[in-house]
Parts: C-alpha cells; sequence; structure tokens
C-alpha cells in the first residue's frame, strides 16, 4: 500500500484529521511512523489548523510499534522522535481511540495532549509479554497520568484495561458513543479550542503515589509470579525512574532498559512465541475459503474432570451443551463442579454473576447418548482405552445427524482406528484438550488419515471462538506433547535410579522454569494411573509406592511426604525404596550433576521433537513450541523446547546425545533431521 493510502490528512472547520489506514492492525512500521510525520508537518504549517484529531481506520487504533522490524536495523524517523514531535505540537492534538490501543499504540496516545476513546476500546502496555518494556516514553509518561501504582500494575501484567476504567484513571479525557468517534474527537477539539484549553503534556506532570514502600511491596507480592523473567523487573525499575528522575533523563533510561532487553534472548523467545502461536492457525495446503461447518450445538460425553473442563469452554464462548454421563450421581457431581468453578471466577471478580447463571443455563445434563442427535459436534472425554472408544464412536455414528463432527479427546491412541469404527471417518478429528481444560491455552487438534479440509477448517475456527490456541498434529502415540514429554518422564525414572533423587529431578526442572518438575506432577495427577493392585508386581519404584499406598497427593504421600497444606518434603521413606530398588536392579548409583540431569531431561525431548517434524507430524518447530509453552508449562523466556535447541546450538545438543548414547544406547542417538541442520550449522528455525 502506498503512503498516501495509509494516511490522509482532512480539514474540517478547523480541526485537522489525520487518518491511519494500515490494516491488520495500524502497526507502527516505518511507512506509518513516515507518513505521520509528514501529516502532521503538514498540519502544523497550515494556518487555517487550529487542533489535529489523530483516528485509525479498520479494526483498531495502533496496536503498538511493528514487532516483525525488532531484528533489524531501525528506519528514521523512530517512533521515539516522532512521539516527542507529536507532544511538542504548537496546536492540540486529540487521540480519537478505538479497538486496542497497546504499546507504541497507547504511547503514541500518550503524547497527544488528549483522549477520546469509544466504551469498548481497550488500553494497555503489553510489552511485558513480548519479554520488553514499553521504549517510546509509556513507562515515563503512563504513571505521571494515572499514579505510581496503577502504572506498575499495567506495565508488569500487561494486561489491557477498558476505557470507562481508562476514564475513571485519567487516562483518558472522554468517552465518545460507539458509532460517533470520529465526531466526537472533532466537536472535543473544538472545545479545547473555543474554553482556550491548554496543551497539556504528560511529561510536565508530576508522578502521584511513588513510595519506596510500593515498590519494595509490589516487588515482594509479585516475586513468585515473575519468577525467571527479566521483564517484568525491569519494568519496575523503569517506573522508579519516572518518580526519581526528571524526564528526559527517564527517558534515557528506559530506552537504555529497552534496549538490553530487545538485543536479549529472553525477549527473542517470547517474540517467537507471538508469531508462533499466529502461524500454529495457518494450515498449510488449507484454502483459506475452507468450508466452515456450523457449530451452534456442543455435545460432551463424560461429566468428569476433562468433560467437564471441556465443556465449560463452549458455555463460556455462548455454545449450549449436552454433556452425557452413565449414572446418574455422576452427572450431578460433574454439574456441581461446573457450577462451583463459575462461582468461584465470579468470587475473583473474573466473571459477573449473572454469567454464571446465563452459562449454567446452556447447560443440559443428561444420561441418554440419543439426546445428541442434534449437536453439531460431539466430544468423547471418556476412559482411555481403545474397545471403549470404538464401541462409542460406533454408537455416535448411528445417533449423530449427517455432517456432524466426532472428536475424541484421546492424548494417545490411534485415532484413525477410533475413525474406521464409523461410516464417516471424514468427519472424526481428535480434539485433545489439556488439564485443565478450561484454563489451559493448549487444543491439539489431531487430523486423521481420512479427516476432511472442512472439519479441520471448522476446528481450527472454533479454537478461537473458545479462546485456544490450537496446533494441528498428525496420528502418532502421544500426538505432539505427550510424546515428547515420554522422553523426559523416561529419563526422570532413570536418573533416579542411577544417583538422582526425585527432588533434585524437580529442582533442576522447577530453575529451568516449568511450573513443577516430573514427580510432582506424578503426585498431583496420581501414581495410580493406570496401576492395578492385582497385577503390580513392585518392579518398578512406581509399583512400589502404589503398593505401600503412597498414590500421591491425594493420599498425603507420594514422591514427597504431604503435610495438611499440601506441601512437599522429600521423604526418606521413598528414598531407602530407590537405593533398594537400584540395588536390586544391580545399578551401581553415583553422584550426578545439575548439567547431566537437565541434558538428559531436555535433549532428548529436542531430538523426538525433530523426528516429530521429520515424519510430518508437526508442520512447523515453532508449532512444538507453542505446544509446549501452552500446553506444559514451558517457560515462554525460553521459547519453547525447539527454539531452545537453537538457542543453545544444535551442533552442541547432537554432540551431547552422541556422549548420552555411547553411554545410554539408542534412546540417546540424534535423529537424522538434528544431524542434517547441526552440520550445516543450521538450527529448526533456519526449515
Ligand atoms: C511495542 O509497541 C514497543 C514499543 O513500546 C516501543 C517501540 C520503540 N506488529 O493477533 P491477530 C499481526 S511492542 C506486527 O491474529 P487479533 C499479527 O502477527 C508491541 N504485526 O489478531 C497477525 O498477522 P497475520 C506492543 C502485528 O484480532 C495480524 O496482525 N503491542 C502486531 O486476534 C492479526 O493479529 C502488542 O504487543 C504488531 N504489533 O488481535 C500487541 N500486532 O495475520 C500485539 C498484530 O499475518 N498484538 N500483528 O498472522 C495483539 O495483541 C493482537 O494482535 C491484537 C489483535 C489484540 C492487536
Amino acid at each position: 500500500m502506498s503512503e498516501q493510502n495509509i494516511i490522509s490528512l482532512t480539514v474540517d472547520g478547523g480541526v485537522a484529521v489525520i487518518r491511519v489506514n494500515s490494516p491488520p492492525v495500524n502497526a507502527l512500521s516505518f511507512a506509518v511512523r513516515q507518513g505521520l510525520w509528514q501529516a502532521f508537518e503538514n498540519a502544523f504549517a497550515d494556518d487555517g489548523v487550529e487542533a489535529i484529531v489523530l483516528i485509525c481506520e479498520g479494526r483498531t487504533f495502533f496496536a503498538g510499534a511493528d514487532i516483525s522490524e525488532f531484528g533489524k536495523p531501525m528506519q528514521e524517523p523512530s517512533l521515539v522522535d516522532l512521539l516527542a514531535m507529536i507532544e511538542g505540537a504548537p496546536k492540540a492534538v486529540i487521540a480519537a481511540i478505538h479497538g486496542t490501543a497497546l504499546g507504541g499504540g497507547l504511547e503514541t496516545a500518550l503524547v497527544c495532549h488528549y483522549r477520546v476513546a469509544v466504551p469498548s476500546a481497550k488500553l494497555g502496555l503489553p510489552e511485558v509479554k513480548l519479554g520488553l518494556l514499553p521504549g517510546a516514553g509509556g513507562t515515563q509518561r503512563l504513571p505521571r497520568l494515572i499514579g505510581a501504582a496503577m502504572a506498575l500494575e499495567m506495565v508488569t501484567s500487561g494486561s489491557p484495561i477498558g476505557a470507562k476504567t481508562a476514564l475513571d484513571a485519567g487516562l483518558i479525557d472522554e468517552l465518545a458513543p460507539a458509532n460517533g468517534l470520529r465526531e466526537a474527537a472533532i466537536a472535543f477539539a473544538r472545545k479545547i479550542v473555543s474554553e482556550k484549553r491548554p496543551l497539556r503534556r504528560a511529561r510536565d506532570l508530576p508522578v502521584e503515589g511513588a513510595t519506596p514502600e510500593l515498590f519494595s511491596e509490589f516487588r515482594k507480592a509479585k516475586a513468585r509470579k515473575f519468577r525467571g523473567f527479566a521483564a517484568p523487573e525491569t519494568n519496575i525499575q523503569a517506573i522508579e525512574a519516572a518518580s526519581s528522575l526528571p524526564f528526559d533523563e527517564g527517558m534515557k533510561l528506559e530506552r537504555r532498559l529497552f534496549e538490553e532487553l530487545r538485543a536479549g534472548t529472553q525477549s527473542k523467545a517470547q517474540r517467537h512465541i507471538f508469531f508462533a502461536e499466529r502461524e500454529a492457525g495457518k494450515i498449510p495446503g488449507l484454502q483459506r475459503d475452507a468450508e466452515i461447518r456450523p457449530v451452534g450445538k456442543v455435545g460432551v460425553i463424560g461429566a468428569g474432570t476433562m468433560g467437564g473442563g471441556i465443556a465449560m469452554n463452549f458455555l463460556s464462548a455462548g455454545i449450549p451443551v449436552t454433556i452425557v454421563e452413565m449414572q446418574q450421581e455422576a452427572l450431578d457431581r460433574g454439574v456441581a463442579t461446573i457450577r462451583k468453578n463459575y462461582e468461584n471466577s465470579a468470587k475473583r471478580g473474573r466473571i459477573t454473576a449473572e454469567a454464571v447463571d446465563a452459562n449454567m443455563a446452556l447447560l443440559n445434563p443428561v444420561l441418554d447418548l440419543e439426546a445428541l442427535a442434534g449437536c453439531d459436534l460431539v466430544i468423547e472425554a471418556v476412559y482411555e482405552n481403545m474397545d471403549v472408544k470404538r464401541d462409542l464412536f460406533g454408537k455416535l455414528d448411528t445417533i449423530c445427524k449427517p455432517g456432524a463432527i466426532l472428536a475424541s479427546n484421546t492424548s494417545y491412541l490411534d485415532l484413525d482406528e477410533i475413525a474406521a469404527a464409523t461410516s464417516r471417518p471424514e468427519s472424526v478429528i481428535g480434539l485433545h484438550f489439556f488439564s485443565p481444560a478450561n484454563v489451559m491455552r493448549l487444543l491439539e487438534v489431531v487430523r486423521g488419515a481420512k479427516t476432511d479440509a472442512s472439519v479441520l477448517a471448522t476446528a481450527m475456527k472454533l479454537a478461537k471462538t473458545i479462546g485456544k490456541v490450537a496446533v494441528v498434529s498428525g496420528v502418532c502415540h502421544g500426538f505432539i506433547g505427550n510424546r515428547m514429554l515420554a522422553q523426559r518422564r523416561r529419563e526422570a525414572d532413570r536418573l533416579i535410579l542411577e544417583g538422582a533423587m526425585p527432588w533434585d529431578v524437580d529442582r533442576v526442572i522447577y530453575d529451568f522454569g516449568m511450573p513443577m518438575g516430573p514427580f510432582q506432577i506424578s503426585d498431583l495427577a496420581g501414581l495410580d494411573l493406570g496401576w492395578s493392585k492385582e497385577s503390580s508386581k513392585g518392579e518398578t519404584i512406581r509399583e512400589r509406592l502404589c503398593e505401600m499406598d503412597r498414590r500421591g497427593q491425594k493420599t498425603g504421600a507420594g514422591f514427597y511426604d504431604y503435610d495438611e497444606k499440601r506441601r512437599p518434603t522429600p521423604s526418606p521413606l521413598v528414598e531407602q525404596v530407590i537405593l533398594e530398588m537400584s540395588a536390586r536392579q544391580s545399578i551401581e548409583r553415583r553422584a550426578i550433576d545439575d548439567e547431566e540431569i537437565l541434558e538428559r531431561c531436555v535433549y532428548p525431548m529436542i531430538n523426538e521433537g525433530a523426528k516429530i517434524l521429520d515424519e510430518g507430524i508437526a508442520f512447523r518447530a515453532s508449532d512444538i513450541d507453542v505446544v509446549w509453552v501452552n500446553g506444559y508449562g514451558w517457560p515462554v523466556y525460553r521459547g519453547g523446547p525447539m527454539l531452545y535447541g537453537d538457542t543453545v546450538g544444535l551442533a552442541h545438543v547432537r554432540d551431547r546425545l552422541s556422549h548420552y548414547a555411547s553411554i545410554h544406547g539408542a534412546d540417546f542417538l540424534p535423529s537424522e533431521l538434528l544431524c542434517r541442520l547441526a552440520d550445516e550449522g543450521k538450527g529448526f528455525g533456519n526449515l
């Protein structure tokens, strides 16, 4: 698009209207900055112009700096220079905001002398989510407008606020009618001129409420949440600087901190995930106009933790759900849990009390599969057993209307085998939710050999509707995520037989940035998953612990001992069991350092990811990263296992895998793809 088309300048009775049209989100790219510079110069020079309105077309006010330019050399004018020019304007500048004024977009609004917004507008500084801090004056101007406390919260959470809250806080000056932003902004501009109001520059205002205690208490309260991340602390320092340094000094500091973060590995990783999540939604070979089947009614089979969580996604999105259980008691329990979850959300202020009732009113609990006849999509979340699933899909095939999509939430089983139990394998798909299904953002969409393009397209669209990040996986045991997880599980189990203790492994994985280590996860999930007393032979540590009734948190003991508040402590008894098992298997225990624990848990996962990629199970390495960040709590600042492999260097990963293969055997043999990329000095990002 040419510059003329991106920026237009019209004059309406003494008010210049600078209009920006740079789809999709009016990011402040070089072309936009250059066009704005020119337009403002023209408006300044025009004696007939008394005030200037800055407004955007399309879905939003500027959604920020153009993130895709971050790795490239800066082209003048910089955003900082452009904003200084606007702030220093000789005439009043009014920002007219709709959609999402984010990052550099809000920073642009902050240099305007006044701000008007429609009620649905959202305003925020989400840079922290990209491992950054606002780098065009946001940390210096925002606290001057809304006070230090609220600014701290906004920059470190990255969450936007609504227009009404922004009005109350003094971030905007007036609410405009939903459909009359341009007119309202022009009228506001005329009022400013006729009342001879001063040009209100944020830079000239004092910062309210910046006490030393505010910062120390904020750091203390958020320490756990910010663990491992570099950007939140840097954001806090910049807000502190706004209150302790003169404006221009604060700007210099903000600039330096921004550049440090931008060049660091954390921000690179977080930006990688931002684009990877959007890329994951694009399916190679799938036409953009692929038919989308309407999904107005959903059926869920199973009202347990998984089924209930899955149902909540649709209810929250306003889609009616029929939920099926076999026993009345289980059904009642499931429905009560859903209600309780919604009520807890309401108590925390996440949804309104009315929304609890509205969501529950969309739920139709039944005991009869026949009630699913009218559903457009049915998702089963029953026991993970092939015979059970095949039997169920056979029944669904006869009950559900033609064209209805039949989905399985299986986490391991062969989807094609399940689909073969129906006369409509083209309408069968895997929708693998992650527990808790109403919270975790990941949805693995499993494409069977015969899954129709329209079914895949419908699933991807639906995932967006219910707020999930969808990643397509082909059929294999465990799909993308669990197949890789199995590698870590195997090594964790071996490491404790060879010399480490569960708490050593968990500490290393936790310090790496994961929310929990593998043994803590086992205790949480229950060690008796798939275990039975009758067949237990005490041959593994897990079997021994189950036999001792140490089945995890629910029994107060597993790999760890738990107190009444479920706080874990290492168990001497478990230590004994492990030592005995090592002796029984004639394994000579040795000291294992943290580096070996990390490499043996993580590098085989990267290797498995390479195989998954090579086999075409995943479309892209970045899809695998999206799976791990959104489904397993991989620290986003490390960008997922594949980017992590690239960051440490694939040649290094290959060499370490070869080293371990020489000691521990074929499980560590580096894959063909990994070796090829390492030989060529490339990373997964080059594919
Ligand atoms: C910043 O501002 C730094 C400054 O402080 C300092 C500078 C010196 N740049 O998400 P969607 C693309 S940092 C480039 O699917 P939605 C996106 O990739 C920035 N591209 O739509 C996608 O492309 P494609 C601070 C961007 O309606 C398309 O737009 N701002 C940018 O679900 C549609 O995006 C942010 O962090 C960008 N800034 O959500 C805001 N933003 O179609 C980041 C989007 O080719 N953006 N794209 O895949 C968002 O949060 C959402 O995109 C938004 C729209 C809410 C705006």
